[in-house]
């Protein structure tokens, strides 16, 4: 079902397989798996290391899932939903920057609801990591991004009441009023402000990205 059955069945090497996450043979993921981190299964949603794929898509592409595992891919949020819709699952969230350095956020509880609930996230537990919690508890509230529905360009339903975060901010996301965390943005590196504010400010501090999710 996800990259933690392949872990427990003796898939240790990080790399690019197939999952079946809805149960059924027909319909298959092609997803990349660390099997490193933090004892290894994990499933990455999101994973930006080239800039090769853009990130300012509908709302069809980002139910459907974008890219390529093997370089930048949006897993797509169909199969978000399914594979954090029945069991406790975590978060890891991992942004390295241009210097190597590789700092992350671990949320303990992590889930996504379906499309008739537009994809609305939720984040629960402790929230530990070098990065710093910027999408559960903070204090401005209004870029709180837990239990915000998911938006696109062309799908608004962030809570900006004069424009469109998805526009402005150039991809999708589960924007409030925008954001202090934000890993979706165009990687042409000055257009993309506050990836993860303060720690990281500009995407041209960024090597690379990786959203990653684990049952527990
Ligand atoms: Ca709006």
């Amino acid at each position: 079902m996800d990259c933690k059955d392949l872990h427990e069945n003796g898939k240790t090497v990080s790399d690019v397989y197939t999952i079946y996450p809805f149960g059924n043979m027909d319909d298959s993921v092609s997803v990349y798996c660390d099997m490193d981190t933090m004892g290894g299964g994990w499933t990455a949603i999101q994973k930006r290391v080239a800039g090769s794929v853009g990130f300012q898509r509908k709302w069809i592409k980002y139910k459907e899932g974008f890219g390529d595992p093997n370089e930048d891919t949006w897993i797509g949020n169909d199969v978000i939903h399914q594979l954090t819709k029945e069991k406790k699952t975590s978060l890891y969230i991992s942004i390295t920057l241009q210097n190597d350095t590789t700092l992350y956020e671990l949320y303990e509880q992590f889930s996504v609801a379906s499309e008739t609930d537009n994809y609305r996230l939720f984040l629960a537990g402790k929230a530990t990591g070098t990065l710093g919690d910027r999408m559960m508890n903070i204090p401005y509230t209004a870029y709180t991004l837990n239990k915000m529905s998911f938006s696109t360009f062309d799908r608004d339903n962030d809570n900006k009441q004069d424009g469109k975060c998805a526009n402005r901010h150039k991809g999708g996301w589960w924007f409030n009023d925008c954001y202090y965390a934000f890993l979706n943005g165009p990687w042409s590196f000055r257009n993309w402000t506050d990836p993860w504010s303060p720690k990281v400010t500009s995407g041209t501090q960024v090597k690379k990205t990786m959203m990653m999710v684990k049952r527990v």
